[in-house]
């Protein structure tokens, strides 16, 4: 899954002759699981719940074909991060991930952490690694798991985001998952936009498998926070990426763009199809991106790809469906 100019110059090709060569994953963040942040482990169905498997059909019958899947790292191993993992909690996110996986899709286990354990940073890579195993070891013979390390590291020792992404691709694959590919997030939230300046150490991580992907994130507002609809200018989606973009061919690794987004609106529509067609230009190097979000609580929010009302999915979808495999 190295880059080559063997497939740069494919990708040349397929772009010469009109036919952008296509990413191997696009498709959409689930949320819902994770909701109730700070309330643990909360009632199901009051401070949070699952992804609706109705909608997940309906976008993998269009064509998505990996979905990101976050949960709290608190509901799913409550009591210490060397401890067991909560039999019904585990029970309900499998029947998510056996849902997607069961229907040709990828699943992504995204624990929605930030780099914390009960709003703590995690410096125990120890502990860390033995949260992997536990997760790893539920999920190790479904090869369509991707297991992302972390949810959006930030304001942390760059060496611990380095040493902690370590520690869980050490436990993954001790853990008999070998096949698997993993995300490995960086520090300032992901951000695709600073991946160049921040993450840098980054490259230096080992995979045993050699099945290693860079998960970025990537938002079109004014702070890059994917707070308002309004995008900063029609080109904004490629200026913020281009660098990481380089970043990945530089050091010979592969990527992904985990979270994108932007508002429903003419503006933001042509930077994100300039940062799409620029993803699927450069898919030497990037393999997939994901919209935030869907999830059946998300109500009237900006960015929600819930079908069938969702505010970006009735915007969204006709054009990002041309972005499928
Ligand atoms: C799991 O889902 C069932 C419904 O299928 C629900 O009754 C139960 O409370 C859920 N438990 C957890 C911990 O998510
Ligand atoms: C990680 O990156 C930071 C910031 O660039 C640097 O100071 C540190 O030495 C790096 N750590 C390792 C182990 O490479
Ligand atoms: C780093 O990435 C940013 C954003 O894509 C880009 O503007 C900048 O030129 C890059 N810097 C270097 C040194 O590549
Ligand atoms: C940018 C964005 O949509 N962020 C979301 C990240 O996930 C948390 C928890 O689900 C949401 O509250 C944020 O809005």
């Amino acid at each position: 899954m190295k880059s080559s100019i063997f497939t740069s110059a494919l990708a040349g090709l397929a772009m010469a002759s009109g036919a952008a060569a296509k990413l191997k994953w696009f498709g959409i963040n689930q949320s819902v699981a994770e909701f109730g942040s700070g309330t643990y482990p909360g009632v199901w169905g009051t401070n949070f719940y699952f992804p609706s498997t109705t909608s997940i059909g309906t976008l993998i019958g269009e064509g998505y074909n990996i979905f990101r899947v976050a949960f709290a790292m608190e509901r799913l191993v409550p009591n210490e991060l060397t401890g067991s993992a909560d039999a019904a909690y585990l029970a309900n996110l499998t029947t998510t991930i056996n849902y997607i996986t069961d229907n040709g899709a990828y699943a992504v286990l995204d624990p929605h952490n930030f780099g914390r354990y009960y709003s703590n940073i995690i410096t125990d890579t120890a502990g860390f690694g033995s949260f992997w195993t536990t997760v790893a070891t539920a999920f190790k013979d479904n090869d369509k798991v991707i297991f992302d390390t972390n949810n959006e590291y930030h304001d942390m020792d760059q060496t611990l985001v380095l040493n902690l992404n370590q520690a869980a691709i050490n436990a993954i694959r001790a853990a008999g998952a070998t096949s698997q590919y993993i995300f490995a997030e960086g520090n300032s939230y992901s951000g695709a936009y600073v991946w160049n300046t921040t993450n840098e150490n980054l490259s230096g991580l080992t995979d045993s498998a050699d099945k290693l992907v860079y998960e970025m994130h990537q938002y079109l507002d004014s702070d890059n926070s994917g707070t308002s609809d309004v995008c900063v200018s029609t080109t904004i989606g490629v200026d913020r990426v281009v660098g990481a973009t380089e970043w990945l061919r530089e050091n010979g690794k592969i990527g992904v763009l985990g979270e994108f987004a932007g508002g429903a609106n003419s503006q933001c529509e042509t930077a994100i199809k300039g940062l799409l067609d620029h993803l699927q230009a450069n898919s030497d190097v990037w393999q997939g991106a994901l919209w935030w979000a869907g999830g059946p609580w998300w109500g009237d929010y900006i960015y929600s790809f819930e079908p069938p009302s969702g505010t970006a999915y009735t915007y969204y979808d006709t054009l990002l469906k041309t972005y499928t495999p």
